[in-house]
């Protein structure tokens, strides 16, 4: 029999194909070098210095657009983005949401809805990390429910002519291309917008208290005019923005596991070595009891994110599984940070140690790509056949 593994305890990486491994090993290498050194003092700053930079390096570790096939993406399979995600947040939730809206939500709606052309022009630098994309699809008075946005699309001869706000995009200030929710006489579709497009621009949003390293902006959209080909073709409705998120929140399923285990493994070393009473408070019964409770939970996260990355790679994962992961995975996590937070004392408060950039910062994933009450209802209304949304 192989020896109990406290990293491992269930014997999950036994699931895992070498490729994976790698790609895991690949990752994790690199926001080790490149993230954890410095994220503490972005954090306290509220800036993503060298975003740029860091794109290009995530490109060129094929972790932009990852599990997309052709124009310079990696064709990874889900489980392998997946991993991929654990690992970028596991150093910070900021680092995995440049890599989710980059790949998931702008280059996964070109790849899916886009023109031929459109893929050809955009999604090869992209991947590089040439070109930083956003997601615009929340507006300052439609969050949970953006069937009701008020961004408006209009036709004048064959252009589009587009009016409106989004508000709190990801990479929104950084961004060369923003894909664009909006409103028209048939529907919500989807445009393509080159950021330097007359009449756009994005301000960023500053006195955030979570996602301190990570660029979250505004985006204004004054009469910017557009050519005809600017439209997602392959898509009408609320389907298309929807269809992406499906995407967007597997990966974070897996990402919040990765914020957790951060916390976990810094609560249990705390534990062994911090003493109170004469002894080691990891000794004290009651601390067992959470550092217990954190490990069944954090694998148990584990386990199902693996699980849905086997049901995405099959062409079987439906949305309401994905919020099912997502409503759990993250609910744990935080969970998980915060009681590392307890165990560590008023060294938890500090930003010396991860735990309480980790939780804050989950405070927004439980918030975006779809509240914890949305995911509820999505479940709620898939076991009960009623929709309590209205
Ligand atoms: P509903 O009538 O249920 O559906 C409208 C149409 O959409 C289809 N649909 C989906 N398609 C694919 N995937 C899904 N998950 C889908 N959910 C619904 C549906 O079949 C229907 O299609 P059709 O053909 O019949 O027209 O829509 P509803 O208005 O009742 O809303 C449902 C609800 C509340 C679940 C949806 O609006 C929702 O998910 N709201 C939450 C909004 C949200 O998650 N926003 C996220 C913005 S992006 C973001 O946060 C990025 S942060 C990233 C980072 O930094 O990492
Ligand atoms: P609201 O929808 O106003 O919800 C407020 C509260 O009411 C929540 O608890 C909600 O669950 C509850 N509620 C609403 N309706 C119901 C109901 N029917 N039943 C029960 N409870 C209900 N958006 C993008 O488009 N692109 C991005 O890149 C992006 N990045 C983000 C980055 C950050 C850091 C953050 C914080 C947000 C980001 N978002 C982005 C926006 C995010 O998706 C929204 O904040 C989220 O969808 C919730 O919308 P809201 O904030 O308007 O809250």
């Amino acid at each position: 029999k192989s020896p109990f593994d406290p990293v491992d305890p269930l014997g999950i990486d036994d699931l895992l194909e070498p490729e994976d491994l790698a790609v895991r090993d690949t990752v994790r290498s690199w926001a080790a070098d490149r993230v954890l050194p410095y994220v503490a003092d972005w954090y306290e700053k509220g800036e993503l210095p060298g975003i740029r930079e860091l794109a290009r390096e995530l490109g060129g570790i094929g972790a932009l657009g990852m599990s997309l096939s052709g124009y310079g993406c990696a064709g990874a399979s889900a489980v392998q983005y997946g991993l991929a995600c654990l690992e970028l947040e596991a150093a910070d939730s900021g680092i995995r949401s440049l890599v989710s809206v980059q790949g998931s939500l702008a280059m996964y709606a070109i790849h899916r809805f886009g023109s031929e052309e459109q893929k050809r022009r955009w999604l090869p630098s992209m991947a590089a990390g040439e070109v930083i994309g956003c997601f615009g699809l929340t507006e300052p008075d439609h969050g949970s429910d953006p069937a009701g946005m008020r961004t408006f699309a209009k036709r004048d001869g064959s252009d589009w002519v587009l009016d409106g706000r989004k508000m709190w995009i990801t990479n929104g200030s950084v961004a060369g291309v923003a894909v664009v929710w909006a409103q028209t006489e048939a529907g919500v579709r989807g445009f393509v917008v080159p950021t330097d497009s007359p009449g756009f621009s994005a301000p960023e949003i500053k006195h955030k208290w979570s996602l301190r390293a990570s660029v979250t902006s505004e985006l204004v959209l004054d009469g910017v005019r557009l050519p005809a080909d600017a439209v997602l073709p392959e898509v009408v409705g609320l389907k298309g923005p929807l269809g992406c998120l499906n995407h967007a929140r597997y990966g974070i399923v897996w990402g919040a596991m990765g914020a957790a285990r951060a916390c976990f493994e810094t609560a249990v070393d705390y534990a062994k070595t911090r003493e109170q009473f004469g002894r080691p408070i990891g000794g004290f019964q009651l601390t067992q009891a959470k550092l217990a409770d954190m490990a069944v939970e954090l694998h148990k996260g584990i386990l199902l994110a693996h699980h849905l990355g086997r049901r995405m790679d099959a062409g079987r994962l439906r949305p309401e599984q994905v919020s099912f992961g997502k409503l759990n995975n993250v609910r744990e996590a935080i969970e998980i940070c915060r009681t590392a937070r307890t165990i560590l004392g008023a060294n938890g408060i500090s930003l010396e140690y991860p735990v309480m950039r980790h939780a804050t910062n989950l405070e927004s994933v439980l918030t975006y790509e779809g509240t914890v009450e949305m995911h509820q209802l999505v479940l709620g209304k898939a076991l009960t056949g009623l929709d309590a949304f209205r």
